[in-house]
């Protein structure tokens, strides 16, 4: 993974793969299917236009869903990581799960949005909401019934570019965790970074669009690769 000792500022962007092993569906894989609806299908403004019912079921599943599960190996040593790392980190998630957090890690970002947030349409104020939306409640700030996932669908801009940029910048190391680098802009973060001169370290199931981009590739679970690295890490640094 190069020389260590030179690396004072990590930015790791994860993805759906980190959750996999705690039971959380991935997008693209087998079985990746909701209903027979892909995710361009169902996460787009446009969806939610057309038939609002579906989107808000499929996210009101997630959203119960992902409060039974619990965070796996791979979170708990980024958290790790996150406590013990004495330079600049910070965890570009794509998820809107609340694994790294419940692990311990506090310097996430969730370009994505979140799973617990919802977003009035009508007075624009975010609400943290950890029941359903189907039965359109009304907004705590405002009264109206125009409450929607507080995610970020595709022609949308994802969350906190200037400062993931920023991060960007000043990354002598980058790592990608988990995802398949499908989607944009955060699949083109591997080559801003190495652009700008940093390592770059992808760690996936298997080989991802984006492979090619990184320095190196590490295959295997991300509950098993991830612990490797982090005690890598803590070990040279
Ligand atoms: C494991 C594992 C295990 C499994 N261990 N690993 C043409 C070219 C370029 C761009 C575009 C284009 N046409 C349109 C665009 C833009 C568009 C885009 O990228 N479209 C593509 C389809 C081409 N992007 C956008 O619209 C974005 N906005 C935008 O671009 O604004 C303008 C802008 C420009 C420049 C700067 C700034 C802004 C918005 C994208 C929003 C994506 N939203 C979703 C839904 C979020 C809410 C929700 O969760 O429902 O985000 S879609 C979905 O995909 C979700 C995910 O975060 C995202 C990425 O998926 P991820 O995480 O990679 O999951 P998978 O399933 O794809 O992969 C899982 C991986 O895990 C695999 O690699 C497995 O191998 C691995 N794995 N088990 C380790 N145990």
């Amino acid at each position: 993974m190069g020389d260590m000792s030179r690396i004072r500022n990590i930015v790791i962007l994860t993805g759906a793969g980190i959750s996999a092993e705690s039971g959380i569906d991935t997008f693209r894989s087998e079985g990746g299917l909701w209903e027979q609806h892909r995710v361009e299908d169902v996460a787009t403004p446009e969806a939610f236009e057309r038939n609002p019912d579906l989107v808000l079921r499929f996210y009101d599943m997630r959203r119960e869903a992902i409060q039974t599960k619990l965070p796996n190996p791979a979170h708990d040593a980024l958290a790790r990581l996150d406590v013990a790392w004495k330079g600049e980190l910070l965890i570009v998630t794509q998820n809107i799960d609340d694994l790294h957090e419940r692990a311990g890690a506090s310097r996430v970002l969730h370009m994505h949005g979140e799973h617990l947030n919802a977003w009035c349409t009508w007075c624009d104020t975010r609400s943290r909401w950890s029941g359903p939306l189907i039965d359109r409640p009304e907004c705590p700030a405002c009264g109206a019934r125009a409450l929607r996932p507080d995610v970020v669908w595709f022609g949308e801009m994802p969350y906190q570019m200037e400062r993931i940029y920023a991060a960007l910048r000043s990354a002598d190391l980058f790592v990608s965790i988990g995802t398949s680098g499908a989607v944009y802009p955060a699949a083109g973060f591997v080559q801003n970074a190495r652009d700008l001169g940093a390592q770059t370290l992808e760690l996936n199931l298997e080989r991802s669009q984006g492979s090619a981009w990184f320095h190196e590739t590490r295959l295997g679970p991300a509950s098993v690769v991830v612990p490797e690295w982090v005690d890598e890490v803590l070990a040279l640094s």
